[in-house]
């Protein structure tokens, strides 16, 4: 049995499988002292622990888990190793500057102060030689420290990549030494036709051009098999690809205007820079998804380090890795947009009919026969309160059970775009370039209003063995590589708008836990990464009649890595005790429709800050929230700010519940003054190029067009208007869907060259 499992765990694709030892050495270029006390930070962080009383009772798995340090090898490389790769410059600098002083005496002495003095010579130690207890109380000093903030940065990023690292390394049998002791499995034995799978075509295979696989030589033959015409220029190193459309991403945005201009008879190419994976491939693995199939291995952060960014960057971007909550475009926000923002579409019946399609494309059914723990908690909390809750509807079917699809789905079951609208699109000869980004659009001038014409786009492979730049000459160009990427090609093209990289709308989120212990209650079984992701929702009412939410209520998709980086940290052993009860811990998550916004700087430049309104809101959330679970029946609750805020709820009163509630807080990132301060989530990014109804108002008009270049269309979450205060990907596809609609319309009308300026 034990034999089988492993078996099948080595199955899927190589890269989202576990790594095991590494063969290749380090690259992180850490110096021998650095590594001796960033070792030394580790062995804090997760330190070596003699079990308790009531742990020596159990068995063997949880002793070892105490033991172990994340001092041990090959921790300590690894960290470094991921930061290195990771982390921004300047975070990389402080990290490595920070590290340097604590290998040293007198660094040693100003960081820690007296904690580093001893009765021996010669009196002043170093990082690594002072005793643990020490050490953990100068940690836990840095974390609240609100004199010097890079130091609590310093401990921000040692935090999140050691426990990151402590809880997804793999050994050679994709196998985690201490997820028995947590109880942590992910499913891998859930996907019983994978061996079937194997042998047939996946999907896209009709259309899919993975660089990857491919040579200088080889690519061209590739592509002219594909239908499309190309011509080499030796000279100046390119291969130049003549195509109708070309389309940059394949996410919820890209890949629906991939399927209607291809469906409308348009020779269209899609650019993904991302790889090409099906379900048979996935793993649930959480390290090596993480690292394939999301922007940086989701390790994009704020620049000031507040906030955690999560975005898909692989075939169906967001679609492959999204939690399937699909909500139609609230009737309030449409009126906004169609009102406030001067977009009429949003008031359409055309819009409404998009988003039908859409529903139906991804065949969303709204029935669930068995919610997983976190979603029956949230219902049963709200239930006993008296609140509201409402079903969410998925594009799976309804039987699916499943936990992993923020991994990417193995059962097949979920509908992303990569098994619907680029399939459409492939049936009607599209062809999907993976393992390719889009550098530079190419402009020529033109005589329309807009001064410019966009004639395609320059892009490069990550493969090393194709040297030559790929330019695809195109009539229409769509830009779709999400709201953290579409403004830096736009910006790196040589566009001005200045609503281009503004208006960045991130629905940032806070979290409340609690904890139910196992056994205890029949109708809550099952572990917390089990079941359906969202399957439930509750909406905080304002107080007056008539307004919009405050917040809204879901679950999260929490991995057992990213429990260790998002829950916080106040001594070892506190951190190793709740990792031990992971499985029961339920999460739910305070969302607010941020009237507050960001700017997108250039690739992993983004800056945000939460307004005071979406924080107050936020907090109400959360406090909500923190009431479900106590209602459920939790017997600890808690959320995730840095001092490790919790409440006994064993023999509380209504007034120490009531005090308790008081004291929660909204989101403060690691940067501001207070002492206590949390981590913000998020993975809904909207509003970076938004649409106007002038050129003073949006980067792109109603149309979707840039108000600089014709032929050069936004296509995704980027051109909504302002946050939608829901789960944007039913909104972010209807839209792509109208704005797709409309340029094949002008197409039609216009073969030849677009749309004629003059009739505007
Ligand atoms: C973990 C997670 C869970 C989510 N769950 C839900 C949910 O349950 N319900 C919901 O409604 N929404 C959910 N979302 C949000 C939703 O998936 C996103 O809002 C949506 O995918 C955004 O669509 P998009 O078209 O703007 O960009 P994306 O879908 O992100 O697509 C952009 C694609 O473009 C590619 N790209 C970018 N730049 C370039 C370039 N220069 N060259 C080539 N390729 C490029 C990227 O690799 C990516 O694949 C979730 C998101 C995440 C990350
Ligand atoms: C997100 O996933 C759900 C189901 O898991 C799927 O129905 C939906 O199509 C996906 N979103 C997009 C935009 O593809
Ligand atoms: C910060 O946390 C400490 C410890 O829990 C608490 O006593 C203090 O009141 C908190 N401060 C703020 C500003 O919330
Ligand atoms: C309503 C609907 O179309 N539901 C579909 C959801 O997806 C599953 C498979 O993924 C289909 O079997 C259902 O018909």
């Amino acid at each position: 049995m034990e034999e089988d499992k492993k078996q099948r765990r080595r199955q899927g694709h190589p890269l989202l499988r576990g790594g095991g030892a590494r063969k290749e050495p380090y690259t992180h270029g850490f110096s021998a002292t650095q590594m001796m006390a960033l070792t030394a930070v580790c062995g804090v962080l997760v330190p070596s622990l003699p079990p308790d009383a009531h742990h020596l009772a159990a068995d063997k798995a949880v002793r070892d888990f105490f033991l172990a340090s994340a001092a041990d090898p090959p921790v300590p490389d690894e960290v470094a190793q991921l930061m290195s790769a990771m982390c921004l410059r300047e975070a990389l600098t402080l990290v490595r500057t920070v590290l340097w002083l604590l290998g040293t005496r007198l660094g040693t002495l100003a960081l820690c102060g007296a904690r580093c003095l001893s009765w021996s010579s010669p009196f002043v130690q170093r990082f690594a030689e002072m005793p643990v207890d020490r050490r953990e109380d100068a940690l836990r000093r840095w974390s609240r420290e609100t004199m010097l903030p890079p130091l609590r940065l310093f401990f921000l990023l040692v935090k999140v990549f050691c426990l990151y690292v402590f809880y997804s390394w793999t050994d050679e049998n994709s196998e985690n030494p201490h997820w028995r002791a947590i109880g942590y499995s992910p499913a891998t034995d859930e996907a019983p036709e994978q061996e079937e799978q194997a042998n047939t075509k996946r999907p896209l295979d009709d259309g899919v051009v993975e660089t990857i696989h491919h040579t200088d030589a080889s690519l061209p033959i590739r592509l002219a098999e594909k239908g499309l015409a190309v011509t080499e220029d030796a000279a100046r190193n390119v291969c130049r690809i003549e195509c109708d459309v070309v389309i940059v991403g394949s996410g919820c945005g890209g890949g629906v205007a991939a399927a209607v201009l291809a469906g409308a008879g348009h020779k269209v190419v899609v650019i993904e820079k991302g790889n090409y994976f099906t379900a048979r491939d996935y793993t649930s693995i959480e390290g090596p998804s993480m690292s394939q199939l999301y922007e940086y291995g989701g390790f994009v952060s704020t620049l000031s380090g507040s906030g955690l960014l999560l975005a898909g960057s692989t075939v169906g971007g967001g679609s492959a890795v999204n939690w399937s909550a699909c909500i139609k475009t609230p009737d309030s926000v449409r009126k906004e947009w169609a009102a406030a923002h001067g977009l009429p579409l949003f008031d359409k019946s055309e819009y409404t009919a998009a988003m039908d399609v859409v529903f139906k494309r991804l065949g969303v059914t709204s029935g669930c026969k068995e919610e997983g723990l976190q979603n029956k908690v949230l219902r049963k909390g709200c239930e006993k309160l008296g609140y509201k809750v409402e079903p969410v509807a998925r594009n799976s079917s309804e039987g699916h059970y499943c936990g992993s699809c923020g991994y990417g789905c193995r059962t097949g079951d979920k509908r992303g775009t990569d098994t619907t609208w680029l399939v459409d699109a492939v049936a009607r000869g599209a062809v999907i370039l993976t393992g390719c980004k889009a550098e530079k659009l190419l402009f020529t001038d033109a005589a329309g209003a807009r001064g410019k014409r966009c004639v395609g786009v320059v892009a490069t492979s990550s493969n090393p063995a194709i040297t030559r730049k790929l330019e695809v000459r195109a009539k229409v160009t769509v830009a779709a590589g999400g709201s953290l990427l579409t403004p830096v090609l736009l910006r790196g093209s040589g566009l001005k708008n200045p609503h281009i990289g503004k208006n960045l709308h991130l629905h940032p989120i806070a979290m409340a836990w609690g904890y139910f212990p196992p056994d205890k209650m029949p109708e809550l079984r099952g572990k917390m990464y089990e079941g359906g992701i969202i399957t439930s929702l509750h909406k905080v009412e304002a107080a007056g009649d008539g307004l919009p939410h405050r917040a809204i209520l879901e679950t999260p998709l929490m991995g057992v890595a990213a429990a260790g980086t998002q829950f916080p940290w106040v001594s070892g052993r506190d951190m190793k005790e709740r990792m031990l009860n992971y499985g029961r811990t339920v999460h739910i998550f305070s969302l607010v429709r941020d009237r507050g916004s960001g700017t997108v700087h250039g690739e992993r430049r983004i800056a945000y800050h939460l307004d005071p309104v979406d924080r107050e809101n936020q907090r109400e959330g959360l406090r909500r929230a923190l009431r479900i679970l106590v209602a459920a029946g939790a017997t600890e609750v808690g959320t995730h700010r840095s001092d490790g805020q919790r409440l006994s709820c064993k023999g509380a009163t209504d007034e120490e519940v009531e005090e308790f509630l008081d004291g929660v807080t909204g989101v403060r990132g690691p940067q501001s003054k207070s002492e206590n301060w949390s981590l913000c989530c998020t993975a809904h990014q909207m509003g970076s190029c938004r649409m106007g109804a002038t050129a003073g108002d949006g980067a792109v008009d109603a149309r979707g067009e840039s108000w600089e270049a014709e032929r050069l269309y936004v296509c995704d979450g980027s051109v909504l208007p302002s946050a939608v205060g829901v789960n944007p990907m039913i909104t972010i596809q209807s839209v792509a869907y109208c704005l797709a609609t409309g340029i094949a319309e002008q197409l039609k009308r216009d073969p030849s060259s677009g749309r004629n300026h003059s009739t505007d």
